[in-house]
């Protein structure tokens, strides 16, 4: 990674741009020529998901925490960036129920720090990773962005505070943002390690391993999961296009989902599937204050940005138990 000296086309700050979803929209920004000033304190992100860009002038790493405000991790790169991607954030609902003070310091604060840095230097966009959590239980699903946001976390009500300051920097301050609200988002470098982590890089880990995937509750629960490469689809859309509304274009949050969801009991077989593993299927205990049901509406991404997810789930398992296949087992999975 270089010192980012050499602008071509934008100077793109990506928050996060270490993690899962981050690293990734970092390959299509610096494939596509921009250049890319990430901004993570590597809690769960890895300098390993940027190893490809090493010694390349487009993609600079600062290690820091965005809480602490955005100013002091740019003061030695040259120029001012006109486009922020926010993904740093605390990304678990059960941590978050246990641990409210942290996530409202990453998840509420850090917002507020990227905006009003955002605002300070004229941004010319700022797209925010919000979440499905915002709803919490909701009546109607699949789920449009105006149906009632009841988050059940502090999680997703830091997320929801999160939209909140966008939508008071767009109508006061004129900042254009747009707040993104991820469903259930899996593919290659989603980490699975941690007992927080997403449901389909902790079930391909366990099948290439061949060790039970354990399904919380019945499995019937189903959950809306869209592959990490149309994710990045949206967000750039989001960054560089305008909707195409008649309505206020500061107005609200678009779903980023299929519109179309499985079961966990399918997921399982699925991914044994994927993996070609006989892994045995156990049941444990339902996780309490759980959703059932999650699915997006995905009507308005469409109408607005011309998005819609491309991946099924069979293709985007597919790649991820191939990336699965070519990591190091991790040594602490817990049977
Ligand atoms: C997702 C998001 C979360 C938040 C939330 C909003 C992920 C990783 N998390 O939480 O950030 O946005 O949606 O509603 O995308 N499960 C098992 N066995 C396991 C692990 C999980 O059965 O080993 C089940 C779990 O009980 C749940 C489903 O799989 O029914 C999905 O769990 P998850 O942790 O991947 O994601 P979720 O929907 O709780």
């Amino acid at each position: 990674m270089g010192n980012a000296k050499d602008a071509s086309q934008s100077y793109i700050v990506v928050t996060g741009g270490a993690g899962f979803i981050g690293s990734h929209v970092v390959d299509r920004l610096a494939n596509q020529g921009h250049r890319v000033v990430v901004i993570d304190d590597l809690s769960t992100g890895s300098k390993a998901n940027l190893k490809k860009w090493d010694g390349d002038r487009r993609v600079t790493l600062i290690e820091a925490d965005v809480a602490e405000g955005i100013e002091p991790s740019l003061k030695n790169i040259e120029g001012t960036p006109d486009r922020f991607v926010h993904l740093a954030a605390q990304t678990s609902v059960v941590h978050s129920l246990e641990h409210p003070l942290h996530d409202q310091r990453i998840n509420a604060r850090g917002t507020l720090a990227v905006a009003e840095f955002a605002r300070q230097v004229k941004a010319k966009k700022l797209v925010f990773a919000s979440s499905a959590a915002v709803y919490g239980d909701v009546d109607t699903v699949p789920t449009p962005e105006d149906a009632p946001l009841a988050p059940q976390s502090p999680y997703g009500i830091h997320k929801l505070l999160g939209e909140h300051y966008l939508r008071m920097y767009s109508e006061v301050h004129g900042l254009p943002t747009v707040p993104l609200r991820f469903f259930n988002v899996y593919g290659p470098r989603q980490d699975p390690k941690s007992p927080y982590s997403g449901v389909i890089s902790i079930f391909l880990d366990r099948a290439t391993q061949g060790v039970p995937l354990r399904i919380f509750g019945d499995g019937e629960q189903t959950r809306d999961f869209v592959f990490v490469g149309d994710v990045v689809t949206m967000i750039t859309s989001a960054l560089f296009n305008e909707p195409k509304a008649a309505e206020n274009p500061a107005a609200g949050a678009f779903n980023v989902g299929t519109g179309s969801t499985i079961t966990v009991n399918t997921l399982a077989e699925r991914v044994r599937e994927a993996c070609n593993s006989d892994s045995p299927i156990e049941h444990a205990d339902a996780r309490p204050g759980e959703i059932r049901h999650s699915c997006a509406q995905v009507a308005r991404a469409e109408q607005q940005f011309g998005f819609r997810a491309t991946i099924t789930v069979q293709d985007g398992l597919a790649e991820t138990a191939t990336w699965f296949r070519t990591q190091v087992a991790p040594p602490n999975v817990k049977q």
